[in-house]
């Protein structure tokens, strides 16, 4: 394989997709036939707070920020069915494969889609208005049905906050992994190396996990500033665990 052919992509199916019966009409835009790209991985999430937080982290500060959450997290297209908030989360792997996906998804805004890009899976999409106390439109939902990754150094945080190196096929793995040799726990947003009442265990001696995660667990481990955060590598292995996606 060349290294075009390893090029690697995050796709989410987000819940209005679900909600409205969109996931074979995505995937039908985004198979193999059309995009020549092929599944690495792929899995069903419940979103919990912590990761809906990290994937959207670049946005913290917005003012539709909260919305945004609400919305991945599946809050605001299953308000009752607490079980039926979920988002589909894929890795594509082929040459282009982040332009392609992108392309096909379309623009952002679901109204500069259906202007611009008729025809694109984000034309499909709608906007809501998001509201302060008084009543006045201060920002905008976008429900625009899928997210995919925008570029090279996005993918590789995304796929790696997603997905585990043992939910892709070892031959498609194109960061490097390691194996740890220690357990990790994690309990009231913090780090534990020994087991404590009400901690999770996070990463257990011979588990396989990316090199990246372990490096900042073990300098984190040791008190000091790591470039990723605690919660974006713990955010992953809690994935759909009871004790994080409680509702
Ligand atoms: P994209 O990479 O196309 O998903 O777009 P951005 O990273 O700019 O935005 C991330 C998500 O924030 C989008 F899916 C939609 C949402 N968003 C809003 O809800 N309101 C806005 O005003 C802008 C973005």
């Amino acid at each position: 394989m060349t290294q075009n052919e390893l090029e690697q992509t995050l796709v989410l199916i987000k819940p209005d997709a679900l909600k409205n019966s969109l996931t074979g009409y995505v995937l039908s835009q985004l198979a193999e036939f059309h995009t020549h790209l092929h599944f690495a991985a792929a899995k069903i999430v419940c979103v919990s707070q912590m990761l809906a937080e990290e994937h959207y982290a670049e946005h913290k500060d917005k003012l539709f920020f909260p919305a945004l959450i609400t919305y991945i997290m599946g809050y605001s297209h299953y308000p009752e069915d607490a079980w039926k908030r979920r988002v589909v989360a894929f890795v594509y792997q082929g040459p282009d494969a982040i332009k392609l996906i992108r392309a096909i998804a379309g623009p952002t805004n679901p109204h500069v889609a259906r202007e611009e890009q008729p025809g694109c899976i984000r034309a499909l999409g709608t906007v809501v208005p998001i509201k302060d106390d008084a009543g006045n439109v201060i920002s905008e939902r976008l429900d625009n049905l899928i997210h995919a990754s925008a570029n090279e150094s996005d993918a590789e945080r995304e796929i790696k906050l997603w997905f585990k190196p043992n939910d892709i096929p070892p031959m498609m793995h194109i960061y490097p992994t390691d194996v740890s040799e220690q357990p990790y726990y994690f309990k009231d947003n913090q780090l534990l190396m020994t087991h404590e009442p009400d901690s999770v265990c996070l990463i257990a001696p011979g588990d396989v996990v990316w090199q990246s995660d372990l490096e900042a667990l073990r300098v984190i481990s040791q008190g000091q500033a790591s470039p990723c955060t605690l919660k974006a590598v713990a955010a992953k292995y809690l994935i759909n665990d009871k004790r994080e996606c409680c509702y």
